[in-house]
Order: C-alpha cells, then structure tokens, then sequence
C-alpha cells in the first residue's frame, strides 16, 4: 500500500464507489457542486481551485463573467461542497498588471499560499502568480515566465532546496501541441533549470497535448500528478485526465503514467456547455490516514464537479508509457 505524505485531512467531501462502478475514479452525485449562474454576475464558473483552510475550505474560482472577461475569485466553504463565493473578484496588490484570470491552482508552501494562474502579459497568456495568508489579500508577483504558457503548477514544498513548477509552454490560441516542463527558482521570482518531464502520447486521450493538473500529492511512491490529456476528434477537442508518478527526488523523472484516462467527459453537464467535451482537474483534497482523494474539476468549460478515488486504485492503472 502506498501512503500519502502530507497532514490528514478526514472532513474532505467524500461519497465511497458505487456497487455497480468498476472503475478506479467515480463522481460525486450531486454534481454539478457548483453551478454556472452561482454569482449574479457569473456566465460560468469550472477550472478552480481548494484547498483546507482553517477549520473549512478555501478557494480560487475561475468565474467568466456576463461580459465573458475571465475573472478569479475567492471563495469559503465549511464542507468542501456548498461554496459561499465572493461577488467581485480579487484584487490583487501589485505593481504589474492583472489583465485576465483562468485556471488557478493553489498551493501551500509552509506559512502561505501561492495562486498561480494563467495571467495575460500584454494580452498574451503566461503564468501569474500571487501569495496570501488569508484569501483575503492577494499579492501579485512577478509572472513567472514569459508568453506562451499555460497550466502553471507548484510542488508543495522545495526540493533540494528549490522551488518548482510545472507548466506547459504553448500558444495564443487553443494550442495544438504541449508537453509538461519543469522548472526551478530559488526565490519564486527567478526561474531556470527547465527540463521536459513527459509528452504527448501517440493516438488516444493524451495525443494532442498534456498539462498538469492539480498540486502534485506526495506519497511515498513519488509525486501524484493528476494531468489532463487531450484528443483532437473530428468533432474538436476532446478532454480527459490521467495521473502520473515522479521522481520524489528529482520529479522531472517519470515512473510510471496511466495508458488509459481515469476520467473523460461521459455525464451530460461534461459532455455539454459552453466548450463541450472538457473535464478539466484543477486541485485535489486528500487524507493522507485513508488514502481518499477527492478532485475537483471544471465540468464542459461552464460548471465544477468532484470526482473521488483511492489512491492505491489510481497507482494501480498505471504502467510504464514510452515518454
Ligand atoms: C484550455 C484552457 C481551459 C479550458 C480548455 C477547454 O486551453 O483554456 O481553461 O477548460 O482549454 O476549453
């Protein structure tokens, strides 16, 4: 059995595999968790962020308002299913611009937590990135690199001494390729030593292109990556998501990966919305006593679900993928 390093966490959401369910990953059945019209102001709120936080949960949203800009916005929730999110959307403090916000993911580093984002940089996406100890104040930093990127994930803890992240150097517009990269900072401002960690994989769901997903987990078999993996269909794209183990050490190293997705979009409020066909994983709440994981993911680019898993099953699947 592997074992989850990390603090338990034994009030996440959590609903156990139905009778009748043979595969290692199930949905919550109350999904959709969060609709797309929660806020007044909301078109759509999907690809978003939790994490625990005081004796609750806290959040980052993705909320695309009724003008179709995309906005962030915090949010609070004593179970981790019924979220109270704030009507406006974060201000950041900082010194350089805040033009657009999608797909957060957030981290604890040891005192705080770190929002990284995919942020415009001149009306181009790259990787924002702010801190707060509160989810009251946001303080922007430095992006971390330079356009195209998108999907901008930290580990939750320095590795050898060094931050790092993931991100998946792209285009400007629904990129037709994308690998995984890794990377390392000394501070979380000055970023370096880039390496590739894993590739598309020929034919199937994670052929066109590959990012990370949530925070990577630590267990004591390598890092938990949970990725999405996308197919180019004759009907567009199509994505799922699959998860990976890394090198504890040195996580640009994979172990192992999973040949066949662990979630592709299959209920109605995946299959349609505003972008059809997306389930898009964002962060995960997981207790390192039972090996529960609960993923929260955006839904058809227009609404957020959970789906649960344990964390042996979803090893299980995996096999060694040629990289
Ligand atoms: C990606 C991102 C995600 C989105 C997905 C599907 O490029 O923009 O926010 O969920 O496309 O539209």
């Amino acid at each position: 059995m592997a074992k989850i390093i990390g603090t338990a966490c034994p009030n996440l959401p959590w609903q156990e595999r139905p009778a009748n369910w043979h595969r290692p990953i199930w949905r919550d059945t109350g999904n959709p968790i969060i609709r797309h019209n929660q806020l007044r102001s909301s078109n759509s709120i999907f690809n978003s962020a939790v994490v625990p936080f005081r004796d609750g949960f806290a959040g980052v949203f993705r909320c695309d308002d009724i003008a179709r800009h995309c906005r962030l916005h915090a949010g609070f929730s004593k179970d981790g299913i019924h979220w109270q999110i704030d009507e406006s959307p974060i201000q950041f403090e900082s010194d350089i611009p805040f033009e657009y916000g999608y797909d957060p993911r957030v981290c604890r580093i040891e005192d705080r937590w770190y929002v990284t984002w995919c942020n415009g940089m001149n009306g181009e996406p790259t990787i924002g990135l702010a801190e707060t100890t509160d989810f009251r104040k946001f303080r922007q930093m430095e992006n971390a690199f330079l356009p195209y990127n998108r999907n901008g994930v930290l580990f939750p803890r320095r590795i050898n001494g060094m931050y790092v992240m993931l991100s998946r150097p792209s285009d400007n517009g629904a990129t037709p390729f994308g690998d995984i990269y890794l990377s390392r900072s000394p501070d979380l401002r000055y970023w370096g030593d880039h390496r590739l960690v894993m590739r598309p994989v020929k034919f199937g769901w994670q052929s066109t292109k590959i990012g990370a997903g949530p925070v990577p987990i630590e267990t004591d078999a390598g890092w938990l990556l949970i990725y999405h993996g996308v197919l180019t269909s004759c009907n567009g794209l199509v994505y799922a998501f699959g998860a990976a183990l890394l090198d504890l050490d040195d996580p640009s190293k994979v172990i192992r990966r999973t040949p066949n997705y662990l979630l592709a979009p299959e209920e109605l409020y995946e299959r349609v919305g505003d972008v059809s066909n997306v389930v898009f994983p964002c962060a995960t709440l997981q207790d390192s006593a039972t090996g529960r994981i609960a993923i929260y993911y955006g839904c058809a680019d227009t609404c957020v679900g959970i789906a649960y898993g344990y964390l042996d099953d979803v090893i299980a699947e995996m096999r060694d993928v040629p990289q």
